[in-house]
Formats: C-alpha cells, structure tokens, sequence
C-alpha cells in the first residue's frame, strides 16, 4: 500500500489547479443513450442497488509507472446490466468533461470497477472523489476520474488523451515504475494481450 510516495496526478480538466472540492451530496451517476431502462443513481445511494466490492490491484500508466492498492466500489458490470445495454460501446465523462469511449465487452471482460474508496477511506479530491472508473488491463487514461455519465453508443470517437496523441491503451512490456516500492516493474504477462495466455482473472471480493 502507498504511504510515503507521491502519487503522480493526471488531470487534464484542472490542469495547474487544484480540483475543486466535491460534494458527495447530490452528486449522481447516469446510465444513458441505448439503454432500455436509463438511470441516475446519488452516488450515496450506490449501495442500496449494487453489491459493494473490495479488490486489491494494479493499474498503469501510459507514462510509464503503476500503482496498486485497496479498492472499494462497484463493478462496471452490475451497474450497466441495470439500465440494459444495446450498443458496442461505453461513453464515459467526467463532470469536468474529460471522456474515453470503448467497447463495453472489453471493459466487461478487464472486470472494470466504479471505486470510490482507496485503501478503505473515500477517495482524494484528486484521485476522482467521489467515484472513478478503473481499468485494470489497459492504461488507466481510458478510465474517467469523477465520473458523472456512462453512454451507450455505437459510435466511436477518441477520448479526451486520445486526442492528444496516446493511441494504443495496450501496456506495454517494458519495465515500469511502481509508485509503491520505487522499483521498475515488468506487467504480468496477464496484462500484456500480446502475451499468449490471455487476461489473468483475478476476481472481485
Ligand atoms: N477525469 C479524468 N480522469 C482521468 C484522467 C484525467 O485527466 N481526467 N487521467 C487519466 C490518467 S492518464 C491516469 S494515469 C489516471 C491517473 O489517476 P491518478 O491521478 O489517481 O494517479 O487517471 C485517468 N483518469
Ligand atoms: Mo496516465
């Protein structure tokens, strides 16, 4: 778990800010677009409709570090198969308007997380307080930090980095740096998809 180093922020909507504080209270969560059932949840309320889970991961950036802990929320998966989706994709914006799309199997399949706890305490006003997405098998700038919409769509179109120049989210087999130890680390072949074997399962608790 990180205690003593510093966690480099990536926040492209506050860029040389500070984000600003958010209140828990009123703030939603919406399912939209091809949907059978749209939603919006309060964000507080989130436990009142899906199982709350734990899970202990790594994610990593297209800058070349990684950074694991305790998370705690909501499976992408529980949430979506709510509102029942009807499209290929996932258009998901954060309430400062940084967006990623991409498909929803994929996403599904990466058992992609809503947090809003990191190492058992509410996340940081920076870290996407009061719930971010977490991808866990692609770099983590196609996962939105205070997240406010999930669209299902079938038309793609490049997310907020994408834009700017980083295409491929596919981690890369060079060594990284872990945020928590300091050292370089090598992904696991199970998150490298041009590893044959596949994705590693490691499931939600
Ligand atoms: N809303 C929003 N979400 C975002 C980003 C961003 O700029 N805005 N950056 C992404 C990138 S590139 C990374 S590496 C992680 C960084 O998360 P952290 O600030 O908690 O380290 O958030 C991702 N989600
Ligand atoms: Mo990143």
């Amino acid at each position: 778990m990180l205690k003593t180093r510093k966690i480099p922020t990536f926040y492209w909507e506050y860029k040389g800010h500070t984000p600003p504080e958010m209140k828990l209270e009123g703030y939603t969560i919406s399912v939209l677009g091809q949907v059978r059932n749209p939603l919006t949840f309060a964000v507080a309320d989130l436990p009142d409709h899906l199982p709350f889970v734990t899970a202990q991961r790594r994610f990593y950036c297209v800058n070349g570090w990684t950074m694991e802990d305790m998370w705690g929320g909501f499976r992408l998966e529980d949430l979506i198969r709510l509102a029942g989706p009807e499209a290929k994709y996932l258009r998901t914006t954060s309430i400062g308007g940084y967006e990623d799309t991409t498909p929803l199997a994929d996403l599904i399949a990466g058992e992609a997380m809503l947090a809003t706890h990191m190492s058992g305490a509410p996340l940081a006003p920076k870290r996407g307080f009061p719930i971010r997405m977490l991808i866990f098998d692609m770099y983590q700038f196609k996962a939105v930090k205070s997240v406010s919409t999930l669209e299902l769509t079938d038309e793609y179109r490049p997310g907020t980095w994408q834009k700017v120049g980083y295409r491929d989210a596919s981690i890369q087999p060079y060594p990284h740096l872990d945020i928590n130890s300091g050292e370089r680390l090598m992904p696991e072949p199970a998150v490298l998809k041009s590893v044959s074997g596949g994705q590693k399962k490691i499931s939600l608790s």
